[in-house]
């Protein structure tokens, strides 16, 4: 058994026919769920001695909330894995932008409406702690890159659609992003490292996909430096090219931002 449609949940004991079902399924269960009293609804998903009960229901919960959260009507979920199928020790690959030892006031700098005339003077600053206050989300997957290899690898980290809503970013009305009004989205989002030295740029639709992290931690140890400590970008519908490490620097644009291997002769969407 190795599909499963929750980044949230790695260990994947769904059996495969009921992921699809699932899917097909839960605008249904949505109906029903919303018919249960809200009392119980919070039993259920609270209490810790149902296990054999609520997790069944927890993964419909959470399949809705995916439906619900889903930005783009055509999103897809990239094949998951039990995490103890990922590797043990994860290769490494690529030092451009991160040769310098992690700064120790490093801080997570946001440029909040690049173009909008009523950008703030000042970016928003912030710590790998207010990364960590947004729900965490584990996965494991396969880790593409364009050099020939793969891995299998399990990151974990906050969800980039659900920052950018919690931080009202990315969209040009300065409201946090809707999935109802997707116009309102800048079309890129930018990346750089701190000296920047490796810089990406991703089209908004990648950027708000379910499975797109703002990850601090492998194999559920914070992230080393050789693999982008503090914070990296781990975006499995893309290749290992857009997974910028020791991110310093997000901005917003309708033009697509500068990238490192695009500049190099890379397609520049490099999506799987
Ligand atoms: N800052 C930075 N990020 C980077 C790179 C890099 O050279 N510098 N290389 C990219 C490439 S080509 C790959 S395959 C992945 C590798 O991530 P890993 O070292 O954690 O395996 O990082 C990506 N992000
Ligand atoms: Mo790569």
């Amino acid at each position: 058994m190795s599909q499963s449609n929750e980044p949230k949940l790695p260990e994947s004991d769904v059996p495969e026919s009921a992921v699809r079902r699932r899917m097909l399924k839960s605008f249904g269960w949505f109906a029903l769920a919303a018919a249960v009293p809200v009392g119980i609804y919070e039993w259920i998903t609270n209490s810790p001695k149902l296990l054999g009960v609520k997790k069944p229901f927890r993964r419909v919960l959470d399949a809705n909330e995916q439906v619900a959260r889903t930005y783009f009507s055509n999103t897809h979920l990239v094949r998951t894995y039990p995490v103890n199928q990922a590797a043990k020790k994860a290769r490494v690959n690529g030092y451009d932008g991160i040769k310098t030892p992690v700064a120790e006031d490093w801080k997570l700098q946001i440029d909040r409406k690049a173009g909008a005339p009523a950008e703030p003077s000042q970016p928003l600053l912030l710590t790998i702690d207010d990364i960590k206050a947004l729900p965490k989300h584990e996965m494991a997957y396969e880790f593409k890159c364009i050099e020939g290899w793969s891995q299998i690898q399990h990151w974990g980290g906050a969800r980039l659609s659900d920052f950018l809503v919690a931080h009202k970013l990315g969209t040009k009305s300065g409201n946090a992003p809707n999935p109802d009004n997707t116009d309102d989205l800048f079309k890129y989002i930018g990346m750089e490292t701190p000296d920047k030295g490796y810089y990406v740029g991703i089209d908004m639709e990648s950027a708000m996909h379910p499975q797109t992290l703002l990850a601090y931690e492998l194999n559920g140890e914070p992230i080393t430096a050789p693999h982008g400590a503090p914070l990296r970008l781990i975006i499995p519908v893309k290749y290992g090219v857009k997974n910028l490490k020791r991110i310093g620097r997000i901005f917003f644009s309708d033009e697509r931002p500068r990238d490192f291997w695009a500049e190099r002769g890379y397609d520049y969407y490099v999506g799987l």
